[in-house]
């Protein structure tokens, strides 16, 4: 038995102002994944038109995310940066994992249901297929590790029910190849083409919610900017929102067992401890027994020290967009190239000529 080369690999689409979920629940784990491991990141804006066909201003959102990636730390030259349309194998793949999926398996994708909202057969098809694209966009680099929020984690499930699906399908042409690996799934031996990918969803974060609802995650789309902390944001406008957040009239409790059924005090209390890096145990043993009055300000300051030196960059970065276009062309190069030779073999395992 072997193992793949552990490659990380993750997305985030450019849909809107990027926020402090997708800071917290993603962007600083990639931060964090680029020591020592080989790093795929990825502005996925083919998913992006999923949801919304038309957007204002597309190529500013894609490099607006690039720009977010830069100024969290994220190092261009150590790690590919890129985004999804440069790379069209993504789509290639797609189409082959499409067919690789059941239906079943698509219809019980709870972020479907969830954005196509009531009128499903108003929804678009590539929204009802995003997680085929998804799955396609890791395994074309044969991606063994994904960072991401919580909200990601069925995509991912069912990224491994495409991986092994075709392991298992196409056993004898990947064996007849020679580009399989002889792993162990379960107790199960199996000649794999594809890996089993490890979402990485543990950490401070996982699922920030929504400033003014504690039951709604933190979102791109909520249509309410109050109910979310943007990167871009200004500390007038952190402090504003911070201050406007949804409480409950108590005062935080001294035990984390004070925080249940208060889901928007213990979001604003798991916010502090992941920006503190801090457990939330800690938290509460400074602030028990505190009122938000006392809270809130703390929270304010922290946020806005955390987050103004990336605001500043992503801003420098975005007044003279060169540097990051220069990026995304170069990490558009080096994925392409990465993707193709994957594909080559893609290609002779389902058997078409070239
Ligand atoms: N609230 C959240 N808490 C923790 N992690 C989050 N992520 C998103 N929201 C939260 C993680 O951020 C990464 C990028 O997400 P995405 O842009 O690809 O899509 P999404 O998950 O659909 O995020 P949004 O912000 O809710 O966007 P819209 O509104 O466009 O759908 C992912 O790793 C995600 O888990």
């Amino acid at each position: 038995m072997s193992e793949f080369k552990k490659l990380v690999f993750s997305g985030v689409q450019p849909t809107g102002n990027l926020h402090l979920g997708n800071y917290l629940g993603a962007i600083r784990k990639f931060v964090a994944l680029q020591d020592g491991n080989d790093c795929v990141y990825c502005v996925v804006d083919m998913h992006a038109l999923t949801a919304q066909l038309v957007h204002d201003d597309l190529r500013g959102q894609i490099r607006s995310i690039a720009a977010a990636f830069i100024a969290s730390g994220i190092d261009p030259v150590r790690n590919i940066v890129f985004n999804q349309s440069a790379v069209p194998q993504h789509a290639e793949l797609a189409w082959i994992f499409n067919c690789v999926a059941r239906i079943g398996w698509m219809n019980r994708m709870t972020q479907f249901k969830d954005k196509a909202g009531k009128d499903r057969e108003q929804a678009s098809l590539g929204l009802y297929a995003y997680p085929s694209l998804m799955a396609a966009d890791i395994l074309v680099y044969r991606g063994t590790h994904v960072p991401v929020g919580d909200d990601q984690k069925q995509h991912l499930e069912l990224a491994r029910d495409i991986a092994m699906k075709f392991n298992l399908d196409y056993a004898e042409h990947i064996r007849k190849a020679g580009v399989g690996i002889d792993i162990t799934v379960g107790d199960e031996p199996v000649h794999a083409y594809f890996p089993m990918v490890e979402p990485l969803i543990d950490g401070p974060a996982p699922r920030v919610m929504s400033l003014r609802d504690g039951s709604k995650k933190m979102s791109k789309s909520d249509p309410s900017d109050l109910s979310r902390i943007n990167l871009m944001d200004d500390a007038d406008a952190i402090s504003k929102k911070i201050r406007k957040a949804k409480t409950d009239p108590d005062g935080l409790p001294s035990e984390i067992d004070g925080l249940k059924g208060r889901p928007e005090a213990d979001n604003l209390v798991g916010i502090y401890a992941a920006l503190a890096d801090k457990s939330k145990i800690d938290v509460l043993a400074e602030f028990g027994g505190q009122q938000f009055s006392v809270f809130k300000p703390a929270l304010v300051d922290l946020a806005v020290n955390t987050l103004s030196p990336i605001t500043g960059e992503m801003r420098r970065l975005m007044e003279d967009t060169t540097h990051i276009d220069a990026i995304l062309r170069d990490g558009g190069e080096r994925a392409r190239a990465r993707a193709e030779v994957t594909m080559n073999e893609v290609r002779d395992i389902v058997g078409f000529l070239r």
